[in-house]
């Protein structure tokens, strides 16, 4: 994972915390484990001792490892909720999402995901988003259950026909981030990819204006096929 905003940041953080704590306790059991066998080993041919510890040790042991793990309960608390914090449009971002965030319809289906922007236009497979600007994306499905998953941008969400859910996304830098399916939605559900293209605000605004004349002259070369009698 590489994170390109402020919740992945924060997932992945998380992330390496734990992978540290599991690290730490594997090391320790096995240390204390060594230091045991070697410190009261029998001599060769001489019948195994048993031995017991004192209930002091057990308590001082056992206190420590519920520390340990009350920390990482914490730490996994605090950081999971600020990965839900509702990022806000910066200075580079988009000028008329500074109040309220992009919204965005992303519409799965089996299996294509469909982008309606604000202004009309649409597109599939890719988004396409202005940089450092909130992006709301309301995912819908037509279908079945399918996942928006582009993990370096957002946490991933479930499209669900009859619902809606929100996420709030933003990220400083421009680039292409792919997005895989992850949840099984159909045979062909391995194919059903996406991409988020993050460019410039302006680049964006070109972007959704040369969309959406380009769908309506289509739109209007087919109306005209079906007045001249060309389409039955
Ligand atoms: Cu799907």
């Amino acid at each position: 994972m590489t994170p390109h905003s402020p919740g992945a940041d924060q997932i992945d953080t998380l992330l390496w915390i734990g992978f540290v704590a599991a690290v730490i306790l594997v090391v320790a059991v096995n240390a204390a484990l060594f230091y045991a066998v070697r410190r009261f080993r029998s001599e060769r041919g001489a019948a195994p001792r048993q031995l017991l510890s004192g209930r002091k040790l057990q308590f001082r042991v056992g206190a420590v490892l519920t520390i340990f793990a009350a920390l990482l309960f914490i730490l996994g608390v605090v950081f999971t909720d600020k990965a839900r914090e509702a990022p806000s449009t910066g200075e580079a971002g988009l000028a008329s999402a500074k109040t309220e965030p992009l919204g965005i319809k992303a519409t799965g289906q089996q299996w294509l995901w469909r982008y309606d922007y604000p202004n009309g236009a649409f597109s599939y497979y890719k988004l396409v988003v202005p940089v450092d600007t909130a992006v709301e994306l309301e995912l819908l499905s037509t279908d079945v259950v399918h996942t928006w998953n582009v993990n370096d941008l957002a946490p991933k969400a479930d499209a669900v026909p009859g619902k809606s859910h929100k996420i709030v996304f933003s990220t400083e830098d421009e680039g292409v981030y792919e997005g895989d399916s992850s949840t099984l939605s159909g045979q062909a559900y391995a194919a059903m990819r996406t991409a988020v293209e993050v460019v410039s605000p302006e680049e964006y605004e070109n972007f959704v204006k040369t969309q959406q004349s380009e769908i309506e002259a289509a739109q209007e070369r087919v109306v005209g096929l079906i007045e001249n009698g060309e389409v039955p």
